[in-house]
């Protein structure tokens, strides 16, 4: 065994990736990815004692936001990239360290070896990360519990970095990704505030959603029913991925007049949506599908693309000099665009340029697909969905959020949404909707059968919606509502909506299309016993099952 990692869905043989990781990740990069997350630890042990808001804790909190957010699946694949953010990131832990001495904090208590642990070189970086992996907690139920935590808090850093981008913070968050991040340190906690630290982390997923919720929406306007056109145009084109809405304004501004046209891809689909967005006639559509398909879309797109975030699969040779990166993501020998300087844009020439030589995309698709159904579109159509629901027009909704895989059995997903009843209706976020989102399942009295809210963080508009509902229908339980949940999950941002959803009460959730690795059996029945918490079986005896025949 030279890596542990078991944080998403593909973890190999449902256990966990031991030598190289079905995402791709070589075990030297998993290793420093290990010692990162450690560095992070070490720095919250410090920095959950330092109160004062100042350009410190500012400094702190990117790098935290950044580090966590490098780690999640599909992110980051480049090893120099983690080699300088552990450098980094002990240069940081010093500096707060210092501030806390200076200010006269008995800082002498801190003796947990993350905060302590000092190398230099690569080569010291590498043994010592042999020590610090997922497997240095022995005990199963504590290593899930801290994982599982751990998780949930990478993907609210995700979300947390997309809201900062836009100018949008909350100390609060942040200040809690610490006393997380510091708590998987303490061998005192018992079992019981362990899981009640994972569930607080809920309350902040359902937050930090809610934050960036407001950036996007406040930034580029609310998101409106829209027909994205899925065909090509005749002009060169860049392909942007992954779910940075400020890079796609910036990508829209500077490539406007140049002859080089925009497509999204895959979680960049919601993009469409925004009235912001979509004033730029440059702005063709939307090119492919759900992530995993990028060896083959990538192929055919001729332009140059790029990824904002997850999820980047290793390249072909025959594209790789067309993949460009930014932000948190990053890949070995691809280039990468680097951060803003003094609020000014990121400087997007690079990309643009290379466009301009490449041939215009390869039609795979033509037609459009409907969506921008987000909270306040939907509370608009409220009193049609709430008349739809009293005439029995609409029996039961199915919230089917969360992420799409390569796994074969993930076409269970398409099954489901083909068998389900007519008279019901799905509400999707994130890049699961690729399975069923170009299927025509017609619409009830005009509400489409199923309503698109946006990216896997829009999550949070159908919470909105439940809750919304829940109030006009006076119940006094949102599990009363008729409303199923069946959720396929990859990566650790379905972690955080997973744990927001808890919090928000939703019960009974089906997950797909296996139960994650890192939970113990004993916390596995932590959630099946409070929360009702289930896998997935068969379409037609899950159909029955939601729908009360069984
Ligand atoms: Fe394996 Fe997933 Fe970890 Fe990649 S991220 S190494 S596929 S568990
Ligand atoms: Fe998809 Fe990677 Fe999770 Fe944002 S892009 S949902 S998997």
């Amino acid at each position: 065994m030279s890596m542990f990692c078991y944080q998403c869905q593909e973890a190999a043989g449902c256990k966990g990736c031991t030598n190289r990781g079905v995402c791709g990740k070589t075990d030297d990069v998993a290793n420093l990815q290990d010692l990162l997350i450690y560095t992070i630890k070490g720095i919250s042990l410090y920095a959950i004692n330092y109160e004062h808001i100042d350009d410190i804790t500012e400094r702190v909190n990117k790098f935290i936001i950044d580090g966590l957010f490098s780690t999640i699946t599909n992110a980051n694949f480049d090893k120099v990239i983690f080699v300088e953010k552990i450098k980094k990131g002990l240069a940081i832990r010093e500096e707060v360290k210092e501030a806390l001495l200076k200010e006269g904090k008995n800082i002498e208590n801190i003796k947990h070896d993350s905060a302590l642990w000092m190398e230099s070189t690569l080569e010291e970086f590498e043994e010592k990360a042999k020590s610090v992996g997922i497997l240095s907690t022995e005990n199963e139920d504590v290593r899930s519990l801290r994982e599982l935590l751990i998780y949930g808090v990478k993907g609210m850093a995700a979300y947390a970095e997309h809201a900062y981008n836009l100018g949008y913070t909350n100390n609060e968050i942040v200040t809690f990704m610490k006393k997380a991040l510091a708590s998987t340190t303490d061998d005192t906690l018992t079992v019981d505030e362990m899981v009640g630290i994972v569930l607080e982390c809920g309350k902040y997923g359902v937050d930090v959603m809610a934050l960036l919720d407001k950036a996007n929406t406040e930034t580029y306007g609310n998101p409106e029913i829209t027909k994205v056109n899925i065909g090509v145009g005749s002009n060169p084109g860049i392909l942007i991925s992954g779910h940075d809405l400020k890079d796609m304004e910036e990508l829209l501004k500077q490539t406007e007049g140049t002859g080089v046209d925009v497509y999204t891809h895959s979680e960049m689909l919601p993009a469409n949506y925004y009235p912001a967005f979509k004033k730029y006639e440059h702005f063709v559509g939307n090119y492919g599908n759900a992530w995993w398909k990028q060896n083959e879309e990538f192929e055919s797109f001729n332009g140059p693309i790029l990824m904002t975030t997850n999820c980047i699969v290793p390249p072909k040779e025959s594209y790789k000099d067309r993949i460009y990166t930014t932000g948190s993501a990053g890949f070995e020998g691809v280039k990468h665009i680097s951060d803003r300087v003094d609020g000014k844009a990121k400087n997007f020439s690079e990309i643009i340029e290379h466009a301009k030589k490449c041939k215009s995309p390869v039609e795979i698709e033509k037609g459009e697909i409907v969506g921008g159904f987000a909270h306040n579109q939907v509370l608009a159509l409220a009193d049609k969905v709430v008349d739809a629901v009293k005439s029995g027009a609409i029996k039961r909704f199915f919230v089917m959020a969360g992420c799409d895989g390569r796994m074969k059995s993930r076409n269970y997903y398409t099954d489901f949404a083909k068998a389900l009843p007519k008279d019901t209706v799905i509400l999707t976020a994130g890049c699961a909707k690729y399975k069923y989102n170009k299927l025509d399942l017609g619409d009830i009295g005009g509400i489409p059968r199923v309503l698109d809210a946006g990216q896997c963080n829009d999550s949070y508009s159908l919470a909105v919606i439940a809750l919304k509902l829940k109030e006009v229908f006076g119940l006094n339980d949102i599990n009363e509502l008729p409303i199923s949940y069946n959720i396929a999950w990859y990566e650790q941002k379905a972690v955080i909506v997973l744990l927001a959803l808890l919090h928000l009460g939703v019960k009974n959730i089906h997950l797909g299309p296996t139960l994650p690795a890192f939970l113990s059996p004993n916390v596995a029945k932590v959630l099946v016993d409070n929360f009702g918490i289930a896998g997935i079986g068969s379409v037609e005896d899950d159909i029955k099952l939601f729908m009360g025949e069984e």
